[in-house]
């Protein structure tokens, strides 16, 4: 074995240095049998975002490019407008699995920590190989989730874009995830029914024994285990009680209602009263938009292809026939709230730019910059009779901040592509 020698054995790489007596396989395996549930759907939910931002469509695409490719395009796969609530569900997911997992993955990062130090570092070039898999998973892992809070902490501190970074850290963990998944089940398999599944969880201080490890195999099972000072029920029960008290935190700012209390720690959980009263992404003075431009000369202009068609001012569009409906504003950052919108069919606009059976709307802002002065919408999303452009909110005009004069509302759409301070929409 001298091809793979050993660190001399000091501080962490000492077999005797980690000594708490509940960290071992069968902990690692509890741990991650309620991760890998969690991690399941957030990634699912997380991929089908993707395909909700319809990337082949115009500009859309935050990364990747347009056309053909995009967004699971091979498979076919559009994005549904019913039911309505279906990307807050899948999104709000997506946010509540992603931040319940981090109280267990910091666990079962902590319980595995002594294989960081593994003397001799690498046994066999299998074994190297599966090492290397493990940086891409703590890293891809760590990586994913920390751009995500980040994100739904609207902090941008990185030089880089978020979607694709956090895409991309994504797929890294996922696919060593597979390989971590495939190459432990044997393990977790032993661990459970050496051990039982949860049957350690019964045992007060009292009995709380050292975890014995696995036969010939390299665990995180101490080797000189200390006295204990907390059972596994407390630890596990602990970790547990993180999970479900984010998750739920970050629950109530998708759910709403008297829900929406809980999410104290989300810069979108609040409310203010009135019909106004519920959460802004971006408010009308960040957006950069000078006020004259939102004033009574503002005009939709409608576009067929490169054609003007037509040119509406804000009382024109009201004395046109009316949709109302119940419809949720659905961030990728995970919080939702639904209310009650009122405005034109974009059906009726498309037909009065001269276009009967449009295939894409192209929705132009005042906004001058950025991803989010422009989104196009597929044609299932157009011709949907609840699609609309959007001039009041319960019962009252929209305020400046959220969109004033018009915005677009369509069920089950993105968040990002309900677009705010519209000045046209070109139809195809
Ligand atoms: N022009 C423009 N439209 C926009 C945005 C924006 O920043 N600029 N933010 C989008 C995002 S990310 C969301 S979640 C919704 C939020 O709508 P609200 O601010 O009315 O709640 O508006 C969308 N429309
Ligand atoms: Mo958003």
């Amino acid at each position: 074995m001298d091809r793979f020698p050993r660190l001399p054995s000091v501080g962490p790489f000492s077999a005797g240095f980690w000594r708490s007596p509940l960290r071992g396989p069968w902990l690692a395996s509890l741990l991650s049998a309620a991760l890998l549930p969690l991690i399941a759907v957030c990634a699912l939910t997380g991929f089908l975002s993707h395909l909700a931002y319809q990337p082949r469509l115009g500009s859309n695409a935050i990364f990747g490019g347009p056309g053909p490719g995009n967004g699971f395009d091979v498979f076919g796969l559009g994005w549904p407008t019913s039911p309505s609530w279906l990307y807050a569900a899948t999104q709000g997911l997506h946010v509540i699995t992603g931040t319940a997992a981090i109280p267990i993955l910091l666990a079962k990062l902590w319980t595995v920590i002594p294989k960081l130090f593994e003397n001799p570092p690498v046994r066999s070039v299998a074994h190297g190989l599966e090492r290397l898999g493990l940086v891409l998973l703590v890293g891809g892992g760590l990586f994913t989730i920390a751009t995500g809070v980040i994100n739904i902490q609207l902090w941008y501190p990185f030089g880089f874009p978020f979607v694709p970074a956090h895409y991309y850290g994504a797929i890294v963990f996922v696919a060593a995830l597979a390989l971590h998944v495939g190459l432990k089940l044997p393990v977790m398999r032993t661990a459970f029914r050496e051990q039982g599944v949860l049957r350690p969880l019964r045992e007060d201080l009292a009995h709380t024994r050292p975890e014995p490890g696995i036969a010939a195999e390299v665990t995180s099972a101490p080797v000189a285990a200390a006295a204990p000072t907390l059972t596994r029920r407390a630890l596990v029960g602990g970790v547990g009680a993180a999970a479900v008290g984010l998750g739920t935190m970050t629950a109530g700012q998708v759910v709403g209602g008297p829900l929406r209390e809980l999410a104290f720690l989300a810069p979108r959980g609040q409310t203010r009263p009135g019909p106004n009263g519920f959460p802004v992404n971006k408010t009308f003075a960040a957006a950069g938009i000078s006020q004259d431009r939102v004033g009574a000369d503002w005009r939709l202009r409608l576009l067929a292809g490169e054609d003007p068609r037509a040119a509406l001012d804000r009382p024109g569009l009201l004395a046109l026939p009316q949709v109302e409906a119940e419809l949720p504003i659905a961030c990728v950052e995970g919080w939702s709230t639904t209310q009650s919108w009122q405005g034109v069919p974009l059906l009726d606009l498309a037909r009065m730019a001269g276009i009967d059976d449009p295939e894409t709307v192209e929705v132009r802002s005042l906004q001058p910059r950025g991803v989010l002065s422009r989104a196009t919408l597929s044609r299932d999303q157009v011709h949907d009779s609840q699609a609309m452009l959007a001039l009041r909110v319960n019962g009252a005009d929209l305020s400046l901040d959220h969109g004033f004069p018009a915005r677009i509302m369509v069920p089950a759409i993105p968040g990002v592509h309900c677009t705010k301070w519209v000045k046209a929409l070109r139809f195809t």
